[in-house]
């Protein structure tokens, strides 16, 4: 983190990988004792709309961000999982983990999710025989993240994405991979996330590590996992993309966000959908949302009925979803055709105004955002922010903010001073670049 002196805003400054991947080199010799194959980087990412709804099969609009999740790795042929990570929080030496015992809730913390990932490789090597690895495989692996923890940038993705490529990288030698390996590697990553530790993650996160591309925003599909990928410059033109994380932990394994879900779920099922996104038609508009939800009030559902939901939360749910959705095809019918003439502020105009509805539907309606989000996207916007919104699965992590690129220092100066004087956490400040997705260093950096 480079934090600037006295009351200038703290910005966590973009990674020198190459750089980490030297230290890392040394680092990993120091306390494995031997040379590592490789080192290994996975991103975090930044959605412009879709939050709480990939599990439904919505649209999401991520992109990869500058910052992610290093591993430096040697495999081992013992079947024996040894790892450090270097997140002073979480270190505690080396943790060995036998390969053979990874399942659901195995091991706990922060392991799970390297380990997870190895567990869902095997697993989905069974319908693809190409990623198949030893039985006795296992590795070394000595973790750093350049990702706020708990940010709500999607770091427990971006090591699980890291693990997954390391794995993949020493046990198969494949480095160069297809979108279609990725997508089968996201989905295992997901998989590790769900079964083995335990958190109902939707796979917007493992999809957006592993399948962007740089300077572009990804179109994602959460039906089929069908990807678009479009060039950002239109979009943000003559603006720029701040995070800002509010220094409030998020984490996914609550019942709180867990909750959002089975809420929305029961809903769609009461509407008789397996899926809530089939409750829209392919190009739904504002009119098929109210015609969803007039449908629900016309029903009137019970508590019984809704499998002991509340049906004032599940409503709630149900609208967040529907408009959510409605918002991401906005956004991607931007992407795909440009603004429309009658649009004010063009099209970084339309994606701000998007971004505050989205953040007024995370607030009201999926009910999951908190009161320092919510107090930075109102100074952001009192400020001159085009848009702002809280991104992630919410209940803490960061705000995105689309602000002209001649006001961001203002802005940004603005948010620190106000959330401070509100004796709030300080505020750190990311500058939001559409980056490569999850990748083996290459070997000449280190
Ligand atoms: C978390 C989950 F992991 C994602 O799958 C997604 O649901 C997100 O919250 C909210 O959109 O990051």
């Amino acid at each position: 983190v480079g934090a600037a002196e006295g009351l200038k805003p703290i910005w966590v400054e973009h990674p020198d990988l190459e750089a980490m991947g030297r230290r890392g080199f040394r680092r990993f010799q120091g306390v494995f004792g031997r040379e590592p194959e490789g080192i290994w980087m996975s991103p975090g990412r930044a959605n412009l709309n879709g939050e709480h709804i990939d599990f439904l099969g919505g649209r999401c609009l991520p992109m990869a961000l500058p910052y992610g999740t290093l591993v430096a790795a040697a495999p081992r042929t013992d079947g024996l999982l040894r790892m450090r990570t270097l997140e002073p929080s979480l270190d505690a030496g080396i943790v060995e983990v036998e390969v053979a015992g990874i399942g659901p809730g195995r091991p706990e913390g922060w392991t799970g999710y390297v380990a997870g990932a190895l567990w869902a490789l095997h697993i989905a090597a069974q319908d693809h025989p190409e990623l198949a690895i030893p039985e006795n495989f296992g590795a070394d692996l000595l973790i750093r993240s350049t990702l706020p923890m708990g940010g709500g940038l999607s770091s427990s993705a971006a090591l699980e994405c890291a693990a997954i490529l390391a794995f993949v990288g020493m046990a198969l030698g494949r480095t160069d991979l297809d979108d279609g390996t990725r997508a089968v590697l996201a989905r295992a990553c997901m998989m590790a996330e769900v079964e083995v530790v335990g958190a109902a993650t939707g796979g917007l996160d493992q999809t957006a590590s592993l399948r962007s591309r740089p300077e572009h925003i990804l179109s994602l599909d959460c039906r089929d996992f069908s990807i678009e990928h479009y060039p950002a410059a239109p979009l943000l033109e003559g603006h720029r993309l701040v995070g800002v994380d509010t220094n409030t932990p998020h984490w996914l394994g609550g019942d709180e966000f867990s909750s959002r879900r089975k809420d929305a779920e029961a809903a769609a099922r009461f509407l008789g959908a397996e899926r809530l996104r089939d409750l829209l038609p392919e190009a739904p508009g504002q009119a098929d949302v109210d015609a969803v939800l007039a449908r629900w009030d016309e029903l009137a559902p019970s508590a019984s009925r809704l499998e002991g939901h509340d049906p004032g939360d599940a409503r709630r749910r149900l609208r967040h979803a529907l408009t959510e959705m409605l918002r991401s095809e906005r956004i991607d019918a931007l992407l795909r055709h440009g603004a429309d003439p009658s649009m004010a502020g063009g099209a970084p105009g339309e994606l701000g105004r998007i971004l505050s509805e989205g953040h007024a539907s995370m607030r009201d309606d999926a009910e999951a955002s908190f009161a320092t989000a919510d107090l930075i996207v109102a100074i952001a916007l009192r400020r001159g922010a085009t848009g702002a919104r809280l991104i992630g699965g919410g209940f803490g992590g960061s705000v995105l903010a689309l602000l002209p690129e001649l006001r961001v220092d203002s802005i940004v100066e603005h948010i620190d001073r106000e959330v401070l004087a509100a004796g709030l956490p300080r505020p750190r400040f990311l500058c939001i670049e559409p980056s490569s997705s999850g990748r083996q260093l290459c070997r000449e950096c280190v």
